[in-house]
């Protein structure tokens, strides 16, 4: 349901940036003999040709489009050049349109506060940057502007021949108001930034620069390729008022039929003539009152400073005979995709200190017998437990449970044309933590090594076990328990504690100053749980922890611990600056870092916990 956010008080400057033809470029760059030629992406599927993804602005004069097939694209433009879309695992890679979608984000979050919207769209909350140049450079006297900016397109004004002459004066003119001087100057930071995209990507996009972000993300597209388009206050009733509901985002469903079909609304201006009160009838306070703002272009909603993806996912379809019938073939697909969204997750890990807390999966399915069924394959989700053969693990056990549901009592033959796995809720974890897991990884394996106990080493891998928790039982939707010992690897974790502990009271440490061997008797202290408590509770301030000291004084000191039946409590803030000293000084300065951050990790909910990254030790 749409939310409804008046415009914040104070113009400001958003782009929506969108890059041209995305998939065509990046395989052009891949491949320079393809630039100015017909060219489309296909996706892997030899059927027909493939289904076109991508088109490059050549081949749609032709009159491709992206709905077509391959072979029907030939028969429209026979010398387009169709390229397919990399492959990995029996599937489409997307791998490099992601990081290539990266790279233009890093380069146009210089300006401003930035949001990635999908592979190719972004945000940019421009307006500081605005206010900063308007501050230093009067519009009035600027002469030189880019040929992009001049290239500009800005609603409102009129074109004639000298089109150019008249951006020029739009954008200097001496009797603009603020806002549109504070538009002037975002058009100005968009065209550079754009220039910056292509001299460094080799990849064009087209932007659109308003005061809100669903104005800024109409204007984007209309106007393309490799151009931009401003949207002074003064256009904007004029744009709406030719806008057909459809092509406004979250108009494009029911919502919009229904004003369609039941009010007899064409175009979002129509909206105008219904008062708030009735709008809020019809259809509800909220979506009344968005449908009343966004008819006026009122937009509130934030650039959120988020440069990479909200989750992950991969998924496969499996149209017509390719429909998967039998458990062994969906094993086989969902190891494919979870072997695909560990690597990504992984990655994300290793790049941006990112853990991924819960597993979704979703499937498309249909009964045999009972082709009428509206039932659909219920999602199912649970915590996300990193290393492959976990989540492989857990994602047949999601499915099993999403199939028994979507069967019922029926002894049916079932068909699933789709498969897909996301995971989400991707807290940052705590500063330096993952070094602070190397640094004790490094060790354990070493150690393990020499034990000869190799195979726990290979389960011991960095990823193994993040964002599992006690807690993880009755997470199943349909209540199904994982077994905690299960989670915890019993059966190595003797082993590597006690290895841990041995290095960790290495004789070449000294502990001479008071304090100083603490914490490796807070590493050491007690079993896994006691120490999975004890580090919750440094992270969630004020949960109850292991039974084992903190510091020397911790005893004595009931702000640092105290102890509840048979739990402590550790308050992150109470800790002993000192007892950090006797680690390696990397790992100083990060568990500083941590600890002065515990005050943003405890407000996200559990998961996020250090114990998590020590749990991989115990698997
Ligand atoms: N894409 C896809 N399947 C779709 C739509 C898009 O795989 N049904 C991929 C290919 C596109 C990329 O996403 O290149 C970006 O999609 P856009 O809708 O932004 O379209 P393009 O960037 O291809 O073209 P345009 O220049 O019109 O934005």
């Amino acid at each position: 349901m749409p939310i409804p956010r008046p415009d914040p008080q104070g113009a400001r400057v958003i782009a929506h940036v969108d890059l041209d033809c995305f998939y065509v470029q990046v395989e052009q760059r891949k491949q320079p003999e393809l630039r100015g030629l017909p060219t489309a992406v296909v996706q892997y599927n030899s059927w027909k040709g493939g289904g076109l993804i991508a088109v490059s602005y050549e081949a749609r004069k032709f009159g491709v489009k992206r709905s077509m097939r391959g072979d029907e694209a030939k028969m429209v433009c026979p010398e387009i050049q169709l390229v397919q879309v990399p492959i990995a695992r029996d599937k489409a890679d997307l791998n490099t349109y992601r990081n290539a979608g990266s790279e233009v984000v890093s380069i146009l979050s210089r300006k401003g506060r930035c949001e990635r919207a999908s592979i190719d769209e972004v945000y940019l909350d421009l307006t500081d940057a605005a206010e900063l140049m308007l501050s230093e450079t009067p519009l009035e006297i600027l002469e030189d502007f880019d040929e992009d900016v001049l290239k500009s397109h800005v609603l409102g004004i009129a074109v004639d021949e000298d089109k150019e002459k008249n951006v020029r004066g739009w954008l200097c003119r001496s009797g603009a108001d603020h806002r549109d001087k504070l538009l002037a100057c975002g058009a100005i930071i968009v065209a550079k930034l754009r220039s910056e995209v292509l001299k460094e990507t080799e990849f064009t996009c087209s932007a659109g620069i308003a005061h809100n972000k669903m104005l800024a993300k109409l204007a984007s597209g209309m106007h393309k390729p490799a151009q931009q388009t401003i949207v002074p206050s003064s256009a904007v009733k004029e744009l709406l008022a030719y806008l057909p509901v459809k092509k406004m985002k979250q108009l494009g469903g029911k919502l919009g039929s229904s004003l369609l079909n039941d009010l007899g609304v064409h175009t979002v201006g129509d909206l105008l003539q219904f008062s708030e009160e009735k709008l809020q009838e019809l259809y509800g306070i909220n979506t009344g009152t968005w449908l009343w703002n966004i008819s006026r272009g009122i937009n509130g909603d934030e650039v959120e400073g988020r440069i990479l993806p909200k989750s992950h996912g991969c998924g496969k379809t499996f149209p017509g005979p390719k429909a998967l019938k039998t458990t062994s073939s969906v094993d086989h697909w969902l190891n494919q995709l979870c072997e695909e969204l560990s690597e990504r997750i992984q990655s994300d890990l290793d790049q941006h200190k990112r853990v991924a807390q819960t597993l979704t999966l979703h499937a498309r399915a249909f009964k045999v017998n009972d082709m009428e069924s509206r039932k659909k394959f219920p999602s199912k989700s649970c915590p996300l437990r990193y290393g492959i053969s976990k989540i492989q693990e857990d994602a047949k056990k999601l499915f099993d449970s999403g199939l028994r549901e979507f069967l019922g009592s029926e002894s049916n033959v079932w068909k699933v044309t789709s498969l897909s796995l996301t995971a989400s809720k991707l807290l940052d974890t705590p500063l330096g933590t993952s070094s602070i897991l190397r640094f004790f990884q490094g060790k354990i394996s070493s150690s393990a090594a020499s034990d000869g106990t190799q195979k726990g080493i290979q389960d011991d891998h960095p990823s193994a076990s993040l964002g599992c928790k006690g807690d993880i039982v009755s997470v199943y939707n349909d209540g199904q328990k994982l077994s905690v010992a299960e989670e915890y690897g019993k059966g190595n974790d003797i082993n590597f504690q006690d290895t841990r502990v041995n290095r960790l009271h290495s004789p070449n440490r000294k502990s001479k100053e008071k304090g100083k061997d603490s914490i490796t008797r807070y590493f050491s202290c007690g079993n896994s749980s006691s120490r999975k408590q004890a580090f919750d509770g440094l992270n969630v301030t004020n949960q109850q922890g292991g039974g084992c000291e903190v510091d020397e004084r911790g005893s004595a000191d009931d702000r640092t611990h105290r102890q509840t039946d048979d739990s402590w409590t550790l308050n992150a803030e109470n800790v002993d600056p000192s007892v950090i000293d006797e680690l390696p000084m990397e790992i100083q300065q990060e568990v500083r870092g941590w600890l002065r951050s515990s005050k943003r990790i405890n407000s996200a909910k559990g998961g996020s916990s250090i114990f998590h990254y020590f749990s991989s030790i115990n698997n």
